[in-house]
């Protein structure tokens, strides 16, 4: 940022105006000397219990220490701070605490590149950082500051850790790492750009590391069903929804057939969520990752003919994310195994078997029944690869306007519907009918031998007498459609086929009376075809029409399933599942928690590996396992973390046999750093126990979670996860972390896109803060829109300079207040109005974190205040009590100028008076229902004021008169009814 707003600061003085008696408004004074004196007085610093007040618990997400505060920050301290204060000044004890989730990579980034020691740099960032967030003005309880690198805190990081391994819940297992052969290191996902590797853009690999897992599977069923009970945001919970993603469905085994020698060799399980679909399963595939794929590859006997093919494929696919695997759209591809085949259980059908990586190898059983006619994803390959397509569910329609008649017999029948384009023109064939009220496309039964584009030839000539139709496409599904045949008297259960034709040419020969009678042809525009009738499967023609090829993935009636035709799909799957001897079975897409991390950098995992012992966790006093100091923080070319260089570290004891063991070198994830450090603020300083279990309960569970969005799914399910699996073991006494979470939106830069260095729309708030003053950019960020996930922002110059200028309006105010001396006198009843309206409106803003008009409230009063010749002193004060969350540098030194001796932020929240206010509304006076007049009443005023009011106005007399009013309903500040007798 040029130094532009330099301009700006100090006071301006408008014309005419002379400032000798008022100091200018100095930001920098008055900031510097609060800022030491809040410190030194400790006024934020917040008991665990005070008498009579109830304990609020806001948390905000603890910072990374970067470096480098940006107005990202900001926002997401200084807003919340608001709400803080205001919840203190209600009468909440409130505990705001704030922390550094230190560990990670780019303090190791750091190290490698710079050289520099990554404890060192992040303590010097944090130094950096906390001098910053002070300048904020943020009220934090800066005596419970917990940092996540530090030994005191890590320890109880281990010994959670060692409590949930004690509980089963954590395992290691071979799992995929990134891994850069160039640099021969393990890559975290933030190191893979494109699928390249950061530093030296070679292709990422994977690679199988044993690695610790922590098992949050386990809790997929309640993390979902607690979500319930929690007061969230919907579309967080969805989010979360979707990220555990249940599905419920079935396991099904497929006998693999080898081809030589006649026989059945194995079986492999596949999940689907549609068994119902089986008879549609027309080739199986397997992940590359499948086990036995990779046994068919390592076995010495040669069933499989295309392995070097196969092999190449697996090498291919191993270069790509899952989202390139798997995402829509993406061309799909993969491999036959030559040689065996499936046998489908439902019909006994010989089907191919296929390696492809749209198949991932983590989800079900990492094999599929691939159901062309019914799944997209399988669809889109069947074509390329010229699979059969077989469809076996068949959308279900009721005519609405003819439905079946109850006794009437019910005839199947195969139709075809034919559209038929003009030759030139961009029209089509719809017949009008002479005896019905039917407007239809060319119609008729498909007859016994005939194929459908033979048999919707002979309809096109026996209706239009055209003779040289030419196909064009198949909508690639029947529909099922029953209704009442009035023509005939019967009912018909119709498989309706559609066929599209373009005419060559308008050849044709005269049609039949017979037909003639029937009906008419008429060219109809396209858009005409959503009115033809009836025509109930007119959604799936329109849509095939607009959109082209598609295929039907939705619920409807089984067709081409030998027994279980005509059922309806839901009540098929069950009895499907049993008839080829399946287990049902509930699948998640949420996986296992990889914690392990080959890096410096981290919690050290408490854990010792001993050979005759095998896995030993560090007993507990013990604990911490420290991190070594090092001088290479380069990982090891093996794929191990730089710890495995710390020698003397590295080898220990084991507790158990006293034999000569190694320590585990992965560190943790951050993620578990952060999954229960809100825990840690209620009790931070203990040394014997993580949290003193009375001192969680003070403060636990928290009662508003503020944070960024990107934390939905990863940080919110791991911690919530965390907190249960605590739960189950007695060490807390809540099974969820957080009452209330909301996520924050997003400070743009000027130009309206995100901030980032490369577009030079960077904020330096240390700039703005220097030139404006903090209490200017904390409510200039208040303005600048509701607080929620959905608001992202750009930041205005403009804004902010007209947000400097309210304030220091509210600077000069001081100039009019009344004195002891000299009382102000008269009674302003407007102006009481207003002052009790903003108490109530400002309160209520901030409660739902709606900062921006809470601010546009106080700009309403600071005016008509500054318009005041002599400002009451209560007036004044309760302005700067209202103002002192949002300024609380300028509300504190004002206040102290108006003679007080207590800090303003220990002030009780101003009360406001209902009868006080006199907001007006328009109420709706009924006579038994019907509208006959409007009154202007107060806002919330009293049932009968409102009745007395109203039986006084002539517009009511005249209904009223002579009549008894036998009921009166009222609904508050909406409608006064009264009936009459
Ligand atoms: C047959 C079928 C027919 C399927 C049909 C769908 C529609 P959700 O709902 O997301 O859980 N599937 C199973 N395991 C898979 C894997 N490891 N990788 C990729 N796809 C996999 O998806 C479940 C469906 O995804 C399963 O049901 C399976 O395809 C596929 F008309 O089986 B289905
Ligand atoms: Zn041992």
């Amino acid at each position: 940022m040029p130094n532009t707003l330099t301009r700006f600061s100090g006071t301006e003085i408008g014309p005419g105006q002379t400032l000798l008696s008022m100091e200018l408004y100095n930001h920098k004074k008055i900031e510097r000397k609060w800022g030491k004196y809040w410190q030194s007085k400790k006024i934020y610093k917040t008991r665990d219990k005070i008498k009579d007040k109830s304990n609020f618990y806001a948390l905000v997400e603890f910072p990374y220490p970067s470096g480098n505060l940006h107005v990202g920050h900001w926002y997401a301290f200084a807003v919340p701070d608001i709400f803080v204060r205001y919840k203190r000044m209600s009468g909440f004890n409130t505990l705001y605490p704030v922390g550094f989730d230190a560990f990670g990579l780019p303090a190791e980034n750091a190290a490698i590149k710079r050289g520099l020691n990554p404890r060192k740099w992040t303590e010097e960032n944090i130094k950096y950082m906390k001098r910053q967030l002070e300048s904020m003005g943020a009220s934090f309880d800066w005596s419970r500051e917990i940092i996540s690198c530090d030994p005191k805190y890590y320890k109880w990081t281990e010994w959670l850790f060692l409590k949930l391994f004690e509980k089963g819940l954590v395992y290691q297992k071979q799992t995929p790492a990134n891994w850069c052969p160039s640099c021969k290191t393990v890559l975290a996902n933030e190191q893979v750009k494109d699928g390249l590797c950061e530093r030296c853009n070679t292709a990422v690999e994977k690679k199988n590391l044993l690695q610790w897992n922590i098992k949050i599977t386990d809790y997929a069923e309640r993390l979902l069903n607690d979500l319930e009970k929690l007061n969230w945001p919907e579309p967080i919970k969805e989010s979360q929804r979707n990220w555990i993603g249940k599905s419920e469905g079935a396991e099904i085994g497929f006998m693999i057939y080898d081809l030589r020698f006649k026989k059945e060799i194995s079986k492999v399980n596949i999940f689907t969520t549609r068994p119902e679909t089986i008879f549609g399963a027309t080739y199986l595939v397997l992940a590359p990752e499948h086990d036995f794929v990779n046994q068919l590859l390592t076995t010495s006997n040669q069933q499989i003919k295309n392995k070097e093919e196969i092999l190449r494929y697996i090498e291919r696919s191993k270069q790509k994310t899952e989202i390139e695997r798997t995402a829509e759209g993406k061309v799909k591809s993969g491999v036959e195994l030559k040689g065996i085949k499936a046998i489908n259980p439902a019909n006994k059908e010989e089907i191919p078997i296929w390696v492809a990586d749209y198949v991932l190898p983590n989800y079900g059983t990492g094999a599929i029944m691939a159901v062309p006619a019914h799944d997209e994803r399988d669809y889109e390959f069947a074509k390329k690869y010229n699979l059969p397509i077989r469809q076996v569910v068949a959308p279900y329609i009721i005519d609405k306007h003819n439905p079946p008649r109850e006794g009437e017999k019910n005839t199947e029948r195969e139709v075809v519907h034919c559209i038929v384009e003009h030759p030139t023109k961009k029209k089509i064939i719809s017949l009008k009918w002479k005896q019905q009220p039917w407007h239809t496309f060319i119609v008729g039964g498909v007859e016994d031998g005939e194929n459908l584009i033979e048999a919707a030839k002979r309809e096109i000539y026996e209706e239009t007498g055209y003779k040289n139709p030419e196909f064009i496409k198949k909508l690639p599904f029947k529909i099922r459609a029953d209704f009442y045949a009035a023509h005939k008297g019967i009912n018909r259960a119709v498989k309706a086929n559609f066929v599209y034709f373009k005419l060559k040419d308008e050849e044709k020969d005269e049609i039949s009376e017979e037909e003639k009678k029937l009906h008419e042809m008429e060219w109809i525009e396209f858009e005409e075809i959503e009115n033809l009738k009836p025509f109930t499967e007119i959604e799936f023609v329109l849509r095939w029409l607009k959109d082209g090829d598609y295929i039907y993935s939705g619920e409807g009636i089984l067709i081409d399933s030998k027994q279980f035709n005509e059922l309806p799909s839901q009540e098929a799957k069950d009895k499907i599942i049993k008839f080829v001897g399946g287990k049902k079975k509930t699948t998640y897409k949420l996986r296992d928690w990889g914690v392990s991390r080959q890096r410096y950098w981290g919690c050290p995992i408490p854990i010792i590996h001993c050979k005759s012992c095998g896995v030993v966790p560090v007993p507990e006093k013990d604990l911490p396992v420290k991190l070594p100091e090092i001088k290479d923080y380069l990982p090891r070319d093996d794929g191990k973390s730089p710890l495995a260089k710390a020698e003397k570290w590295l080898k220990v004891k084991c507790p158990k046999c006293k034999g000569p063991a190694e320590r585990e070198t992965d560190t943790l994830d951050t993620f578990v750093d952060s999954s229960w450090y809100f825990i840690r603020y209620t009790d931070p300083k203990n040394a014997k126990k993580f949290a003193d279990k009375k001192k969680m309960a003070n403060w636990m569970p928290v009662d508003f979670y503020s944070g960024g969005a990107e934390h939905t799914t990863m940080h919110l399910l791991y911690s919530r996860f965390w907190q249960k699996a605590l739960f189950d073991l007695g060490l807390v006494k809540d099974e969820e972390p957080y009452k209330k979470r909301m996520n924050r939106g997003l400070i743009l830069g000027p130009d309206g896109n995100k901030m980032s260095k490369s577009k030079g729309n960077v904020i330096d708030p240390d700039e703005v803060v220097h030139n404006l003053g903090a209490d200017t950019v904390r409510t200039y960020l208040a303005f600048i829109g509701p607080f929620n996930e959905v608001g992202s922002y750009p930041w205005s110059i403009d804004g902010i300079v007209g947000i400097k200028r309210f304030l220091e309006k509210v600077w000069k105010l001081q100039e009019k207040v009344e004195s002891r001396k000299l009382k102000v006198e008269s009674q302003n009843t407007e102006l009481e109005s207003l002052i009790n309206e903003t108490i109530k409106k400002v309160g209520e803003d901030i409660e739902s974190l709606k900062m921006n008009t809470a601010v546009s409230q106080m700009m309403i009063l600071t005016n008509a205040l500054g318009k005041q010749e002599k400002i009451k002193k209560t007036h004044y004060e309760t302005l700067l009590k209202l103002l002192s969350p949002f300024a609380p540098f300028l509300a504190e030194e004002l206040w102290y100028k108006s003679n007080n001796k207590k800090s303003i932020h220990l002030e009780k929240w101003p009360q406001f008076d209902l009868k006080n206010i006199k907001t007006t509304i328009r109420m709706a006076i009924q006579i038994n229902g019907k509208v006959r007049d409007t009154l202007e009443v107060g806002e919330g005023m009293a049932e009968e004021s409102i009745k007395e009011s109203a039986l006084k106005s002539d517009a009511i007399k005249k209904w009223t008169e002579g009549k008894k009013i036998k009921k009166i309903i009222y609904i508050k500040n909406r409608v006064l009814n009264l009936i009459l007798e």
